[in-house]
């Protein structure tokens, strides 16, 4: 007899999160049959942005999340520059990289400590380690320790992540220094200097401490280099520009298609969105971002989601930093929720290995922003990467005003629900063949859920409040 089990909400991921899983008992053992991911708020940024004017999409889209604000200024700027056939001067290029790496590191330094970790290790009987469910906790005592000194540690390490993209950026989150045509910030010798400090601390950390954790918890958890796959279909959009038009990205652009070790190229052309069992309008399934509709309906018969359903050329994607370090070559062992964290923490030590490079090449003195006049009728895309992966901002410009926005954010693709053709998203389809332990307390399930860092909105971390999943069927 089947068992399906709520988590609501999912906690220590950015928004709001549920899952129901199906449960079924095959050769002695439990095991996830289904599984159905919702995005349970609506935010509605997308309706937000209509008729406002154009220069206002960088500043208000980084207000979509507390974490990855960044990238999304990055995009809008992007966008905007296309729109007004801009090139931005060598100094933007390079400060934009500056503060999204250090964006992206402490992204992925808090998703490992704050969001992770207490799905491996048990802490002290404090929140936010406690009330926690009693489950296969196989660190012992003293590494338990060591890792909830890391904990400590690694709220300062994102501290100073945060300071030092302020330093260029003028505060964390959402910058008022994203501008179309360029950067606000003059950066100072001062300023080169303590970023460079910075640089120093924060690689010592993710080399000598986030690094040996990940292998460390993997080693104990070996299970899960198994477990979570998914679909293996990967996407990344690439990003931090390496030339003046952004042709060349540090990270690659690619497509992994069902673990395969051919990387094909990317047709943003054949990217849409799905929403048959999303609370959005049907009539609206199935279009390019560039032509999409935001409309909320909502009850809607079958729809579990305020969450769209982007697919490439119809099939479903993962993106992340495993699909980024895998399609540019700088991770290649598998697909699984230890792969996840590993990728992430070689990213996060390739990012902090370049920033030097890039606060090198900033020339003091010379302009870090052009005029960048925007048209009054432009259709314009900004690709980029975000910590949780591919990001997209498909805008067009009518009277001067903004007359169609739409934001394919990275979570819409790993957390999708089910598309037209009832496929599941690659959460859903990562959680399915997860053996349970105990269905009242599906720690399995968690562990695979936060491998893929889902952000659905803005940070809201609330301590799991009751000691055992909800069982709703039987
Ligand atoms: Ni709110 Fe984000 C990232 C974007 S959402 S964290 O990374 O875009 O998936
Ligand atoms: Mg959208």
């Amino acid at each position: 007899m089947p068992t399906i089990v709520t988590i609501d909400p999912v906690t220590r991921l950015e928004g709001h999160l549920a899952v129901d899983v199906t449960i079924e008992t095959a050769d002695g053992k439990q095991q996830v049959v289904d599984a159905f991911i919702s995005g349970t708020s609506f935010r509605g940024f997308e309706v937000m942005l209509m008729d406002r004017d154009p220069f206002e999409a960088p500043h208000l889209t980084q207000r979509i999340c507390g974490v990855c604000s960044v990238p999304h200024g990055v995009a809008a700027t992007m966008a905007l520059e296309k729109a007004g056939h801009s090139t931005i001067p060598e100094n933007a290029r390079l400060l934009r990289n500056l503060v999204m790496g250090a964006n992206f590191i402490q992204s992925h330094i808090l998703h490992f400590y704050h969001l992770s970790l207490l799905d491996y290790v048990g802490g002290p009987s404090m929140p936010p380690w406690e009330p926690q469910w009693n489950v296969d906790h196989r660190i012992g005592p003293d590494d338990s320790a060591r890792l909830v000194d890391h904990y400590k540690a690694a709220l300062v390490a994102v501290r100073q992540t945060n300071e030092m993209a302020a330093l260029f950026a003028g505060r964390q989150p959402h910058s008022p220094a994203f501008v179309s045509g360029g950067f606000t910030n003059v950066p100072t010798t001062t300023q080169i200097a303590e970023f460079r400090k910075y640089c120093r601390l924060i690689t010592d950390f993710i080399r000598n401490v986030y690094i040996p954790d990940v292998d460390f918890v993997a080693s104990r958890y070996l299970d899960y280099s198994q477990l979570g796959r998914g679909y293996g279909n990967l996407l990344a959009f690439g990003g931090f520009a390496l030339d003046a038009a952004g042709e060349k990205q540090f990270f690659t652009r690619g497509r992994v298609t069902n673990g395969a070790k051919e990387i094909k190229s990317v047709n943003p052309e054949v990217i849409t969105e799905q929403v048959t069992y999303s609370w959005y309008d049907n009539g609206s399934t199935n279009r390019h971002p560039s032509n999409g509709v935001t409309q909320a309906v909502h009850p809607k018969n079958g729809a579990y989601s305020w969450i769209k359903a982007p697919r490439y050329e119809g099939e479903p994607y993962e993106t992340g930093p495993l699909a980024r370090m895998t399609i540019g070559g700088l991770y290649q062992k598998g697909i699984s929720v230890n792969d996840r964290h590993k990728a992430r923490a070689v990213e996060a030590l390739t990012i902090a290995e370049a920033l030097p490079g890039w606060l090198n090449a900033i020339k003091l003195g010379e302009p870090v922003y052009t005029n960048c006049a925007i048209p009054a009728e432009a259709d314009a895309i900004g690709l980029t990467e975000a910590p949780r992966g591919a990001l997209g901002h498909w805008m067009k410009i009518r009277n001067s005003r903004i007359a169609h926005y739409q934001v394919v954010t990275p979570t819409c693709w790993n957390g999708s629900p089910r598309d037209d053709q009832q496929k599941p998203g690659p959460i859903e389809k990562a959680l399915v063949g997860t053996p349970v332990e105990d269905s009242k307390q599906p720690i399995e399930v968690l562990r695979i859920i936060h491998s893929f860092d889902p952000c659905l909105a803005c940070a809201v971390h609330v301590c799991q409040p009751s000691t055992s999943a909800r069982i709703v069927k039987f």
